[in-house]
């Protein structure tokens, strides 16, 4: 059994290398140039983990973590291009660097060598680990959509968002759990409890992700820091802010938030501030990670096996980028 740096290691051996040919040249350092900027790769370790967890490490998940790790990386260009963002890892975004078509065009090849990888699994898992990623892909898609909706919506309660994030992020954070597990041949109860951790574990990820587009270090944060205020998205901060603060604080935020004054981004992180969602945060990702835990320790396999998964869980929630 690998730790959690040695896995962390293999993957990047495994993945860090030119993945496309040469031509056509735009398309393809399209295409790698968002690979090169690295990334945490969080996914991808956490498809080796879940499968370590159940028997000694396999090609076939090595082939699931680069399919997932591309797919993530696709879902991101056409995200930046959506969300007309500029930076990402600290950097220029693909469609800044290379325009808009060519980003699209990246992401759609990312996509496609993404299944070309799940070809290559063995037929003993194949078909479900195919099942298992389409029905994940969709609802990507559809958790991508919901969040472009909730910028028009005035009233986006706490629930609504749970379900939204659910989709747009932790579906895929399970989905990496359960491939693993299904690739180290677990049981289906495992597989389930393994999906569920994932799950819960990927929304006190996206709180996290909130907190730091809100509060964190623009030199460790690599994306724009006040991105998801300017963008009047809705996150965890802006949802409870808006549910706990007194009527003239509120009607303060939706003036700020209906208009793009300068200092909108300040202004709305004082109010955060005022209103505690920082500590709030905080306790609710605690929470969840609570819930993630429960879950962890109903996989029915030694705690000793567990150890390096509970590595990763206490980076997620460490991070700073
Ligand atoms: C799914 C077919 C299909 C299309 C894509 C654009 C889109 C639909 C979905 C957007 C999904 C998305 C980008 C969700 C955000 C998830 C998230 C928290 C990303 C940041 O992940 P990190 O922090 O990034 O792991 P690094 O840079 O470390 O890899």
């Amino acid at each position: 059994m690998h730790t959690f740096a040695e896995l962390s290691k293999t993957f990047d051996n495994h993945f860090n290398h030119r993945l496309f040919p040469e031509k056509p040249e735009r398309l393809y350092d399209a295409a790698q140039y968002i690979l090169d900027l690295g990334g945490k790769r969080v996914r991808p370790v956490a498809v080796l983990l879940a499968q370590e967890m159940f028997a000694s490490l396999k090609t076939d998940a090595l082939h699931a973590a680069t399919a997932i790790e591309l797919f993530h990386n696709f879902s991101l260009i056409h995200d930046d291009i959506m969300d007309k963002a500029p930076l990402r890892r600290g950097k220029d975004t693909v469609h800044s660097r290379y325009g808009e078509s060519t980003a699209l065009l990246a992401g759609d090849v990312m996509l496609v060598r993404a299944y070309e990888q799940f070809s290559m699994l063995d037929a003993g898992c194949r078909q479900q680990a195919f099942e298992l990623f389409n029905r994940t892909a969709s609802e990507v898609c559809e958790g991508q959509q919901m969040d472009m909706d909730f910028e028009q919506e005035t009233d986006v309660n706490m629930e609504q968002y749970v379900q939204m994030i659910t989709l747009k992020t932790s579906v895929l954070l399970a989905a990496c759990m359960q491939m693993g597990a299904l690739i180290g041949g677990a049981s289906s109860a495992c597989q389930e409890h393994l999906y569920a951790f994932g799950k819960n574990l990927g929304i006190a990820f996206q709180i996290q992700d909130d907190y730091l587009d809100a509060f964190g270090n623009p030199e460790k944060f690599g994306k724009q820091v006040g991105g998801d205020i300017q963008a009047n998205k809705k996150t965890f901060l802006l949802i409870h802010a808006l549910q706990t603060a007194d009527m003239h604080t509120r009607q303060k935020l939706e003036i700020l938030l209906s208009g793009n004054d300068a200092g909108k981004v300040e202004a709305v992180l004082a109010i955060f501030k005022a209103c505690g969602v920082d500590a709030w945060a905080e306790t609710e990702k605690a929470a969840y990670t609570e819930l993630a835990l429960d879950h962890l320790r109903q996989v029915n396999v030694d705690d000793a096996q567990k150890e390096q998964m509970l590595l990763l869980v206490n980076y997620l929630m460490n991070r700073e980028s």
